[in-house]
């Protein structure tokens, strides 16, 4: 999902990127759709993202392998759709 993504880096995924990630894509959406940004959306993007990593990243280090989300799609098949349309989003905003 990531291999062919330089713009993560090494086919990892930290933390903080998927935070800021998740955050500026709600601010970009709202923009496009014209509605104000939520205040309360940079933290409950960082409560998602910390539960993401307390459920995916296994081996704890602060990033996600493309095995571990690989891992995790196969265990938690709530998270397929949920790396599938990240992984979309991110494919987007770098083709810009
Ligand atoms: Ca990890």
């Amino acid at each position: 999902m990531f291999a062919d993504n330089t713009s993560l880096g090494n086919g990892k995924l930290a933390k903080d990127e998927m935070t800021d990630f998740l955050i500026l894509g709600n601010k970009l959406a709202a923009e496009a759709a014209g509605t104000p940004v939520d205040p309360s959306v940079p933290q409950l993007m960082r409560d998602v993202v910390d539960k993401v990593f307390k459920d995916i990243d296994v081996d704890n280090d602060g990033s996600l392998t493309l095995d571990e989300v690989l891992k995790a799609c196969t265990k938690y098949p709530d998270y397929e759709s949920f790396f599938t349309q990240f992984a979309s989003g991110v494919a987007g905003k770098f083709s810009k």
